[in-house]
């Protein structure tokens, strides 16, 4: 690091001193803390962001969001050259700057980090960031400081993208480095372009459209509901009324949204008695992430279909288009090629929708809570669907299936309208709606309405393709939460000694059919209980024991 360099960085951050006492963490979705806060982190963000740039000589992207959490709340996390979560590799020293006590401390972590990535700070590429924010209010002050650490590098160039959701922001950092079209128009016309598409490849549409009435979307008081304002007008016959949009009087994610409509199973504001039968769907305040719900005759319940159901729906439709290939590949040609298919949960998938899936005969894997995980297994088949039961997750197609779907469609466009030809359209399609960079509401949302229309299925068909099993989340506040080290993606606790058999114990005794996992949350400051048992009464009871488990072995934190 030249001088002219070091002594910007000097000055610069000189006036972003982190609170004393407060120690940061880049966890399983970036920074998160009271907005009051992160000024500083936010600040330094701005420089982690302008060196990944360099060192991957790529567009990096930057956003401002605490996706589900309260208002007050704020966030930074970082999107890398593909459009994905920043390398697990680079976290380190995230959390080393963001910690940094002065600006001493700060530049010669930076000098060392350069040295040992070999990072060249003047080699004619200049760092380029995009900068994205959710609504909150907080998110102007924070987009000026990532603004100020990313310009303290020499030479990078930032481009201020707005308001935008999270998955958007994703979207366009992966467009950008691929080439391709990137500003937030293009990210609307692409998708849908892509949904219009789908409608039209479905057979009798205009018949499955009758049967499909009104969509009710809560917006989480957020950036979602305004963003499908704009993308509805552009997907033609669409009927879908938008509530909770950020301009109303609502409070983002109070009472509303994707996370409290999952995990509460309860009706968000704005949402009441004329709803009862209607298909609704709720996106969380970034819209990464989506479930639908229907509103019981007993106003305020609701039946959810939840992350683990649109998975579902999204696995059905895709071995459907396979499966027409398949066919058609035993009968007329000798294609050596077949597709591998996956799908990925977690371990808060409900086992109904596990047994479901494999009764499907899919290949079923599991990973560790954060979509970072789910998305790098995903990526490892050729058609890769992951999910987490909150509604966060997408379909990753691989280069290959991508070039061998090309290849059959220039090969077919003289049969078009044949089975197989729609097919090979269909998953083409679905390639270009769903965001292959990270889970995205939007896109999720219009997938699901393709699927369907081109099903026929009305909400309550598509939600009783299983039963969900009864369940419960509980949250225990311990002294200290990464006392708890798991295994097996989460479902066995190797550490501290004696939990696991205590819960085994509990389980095996009094639940048959249940099942209960304890892990430490990587954004918040608890330990998360889940069980799962034949019914609600069992489910609550198991967690209630698990909990006072948790709470012997580790202390309670509430002193
Ligand atoms: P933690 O706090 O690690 O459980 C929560 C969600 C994750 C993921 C992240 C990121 C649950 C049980 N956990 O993680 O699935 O979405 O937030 O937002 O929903
Ligand atoms: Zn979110």
């Amino acid at each position: 690091m030249n001088e002219h360099q070091r002594s910007l960085l000097l000055e610069s951050s000189s006036h972003f001193l982190p609170p004393k006492g407060v120690k940061l963490s880049y966890g399983t979705a970036g920074f998160r803390a009271d907005a009051t806060l992160l000024r500083s982190t936010v600040y330094r963000a701005g420089i982690l962001a302008a060196l990944r740039s360099l060192k991957t000589q790529s567009v990096i992207g930057l956003m401002i969001t605490a996706s589900h959490n309260k208002v007050s709340d704020n966030g930074v996390k970082i999107a890398d050259p593909n459009g994905g979560m920043l390398s697990q590799h680079w976290e380190p020293f995230a959390d080393s700057l963001a910690n940094a006590s002065d600006p001493i401390q700060l530049v010669q972590l930076i000098d060392d980090f350069v040295r040992k990535e070999l990072i060249s700070m003047d080699n004619g590429y200049p760092a380029e960031i995009l900068l994205g924010r959710d609504t909150r209010p907080s998110g102007e002050s924070l987009l000026d400081a990532a603004k100020q650490g990313i310009s303290s590098i020499i030479g990078a160039v930032l481009h201020d993208m707005g308001i935008l959701t999270t998955p958007q922001l994703h979207w366009m950092v992966r467009a950008r480095n691929m080439g391709m079209k990137s500003t937030e128009n293009d990210y609307f016309q692409q998708v849908s372009n892509s949904y219009r598409c789908l409608v039209k490849l479905i057979p009798d549409a205009s018949k499955a459209r009758k049967l499909n009435d009104n969509l009710v979307v809560d917006g989480a008081n957020g950036v979602g509901g305004d963003k499908l304002e704009v993308l509805k007008d552009l997907c033609g016959d669409l009927s879908i009324e938008v509530r909770n949009t950020s301009n109303g009087e609502g409070v983002l994610n109070e009472g509303v949204g994707a996370d409290f409509v999952q995990k509460e199973k309860f009706l968000p504001s704005g949402f009441g008695q004329g709803d009862v039968g209607l298909r609704c769907a709720s996106l969380d305040g970034d819209a990464d992430r989506l479930v639908y719900f229907l509103v019981k005759p007993d106003v305020k319940m609701i039946d959810l279909v939840d992350g683990d159901k649109i998975l579902s729906l999204f696995a059905l439709f895709i071995k459907e288009q396979l499966n027409i290939l398949k066919d058609n590949n035993d009968e007329k040609t000798s294609d050596p090629y077949h597709p591998r298919l996956g799908v990925v949960q977690t371990a808060y998938a409900n086992g109904a929708s596990t047994a479901y899936l494999k009764n499907l005969g899919l290949d079923v894997v599991f990973t560790a809570t954060g979509v970072k995980y789910l998305h790098e297994k995903a990526s490892e088949y050729d058609i890769g669907i992951y999910f987490e039961a909150n509604g966060h997750g997408t379909i990753l197609f691989s280069d290959s299936v991508l070039s061998w779907l090309e290849a059959k469609n220039s090969v077919l466009s003289s049969c078009s309208g044949s089975k197989v030809q729609n097919a090979v359209s269909r998953l083409l399609a679905v390639s270009k709606l769903i965001n292959q960079a990270v889970g995205d509401a939007l896109s999720g949302l219009l997938l699901v309405e393709a699927i369907l229309l081109h099903t026929g299925w009305s909400i309550q068909n598509w939600s009783e393709l299983y039963k969900d099993l009864p369940s419960r989340q509980l949250k225990v506040k311990v002294c200290d939460r990464t006392a708890v080290i798991t295994a097996n993606a989460e479902t066995v606790v190797v550490q501290p000694a004696g939990i696991q058999e205590a819960i085994n114990t509990e389980t095996a005794a009094k639940y048959p059919h249940g099942r209960c996992f304890i892990r430490p949350s990587g954004t918040e400051d608890v330990i998360r209980v889940y069980a799962e048992a034949a019914t609600q009464e069992e489910a609550n009871s198991l967690a209630n024991a698990v909990a006072k488990i948790a709470d012997q072995f580790l202390g309670s934190g509430s002193s």
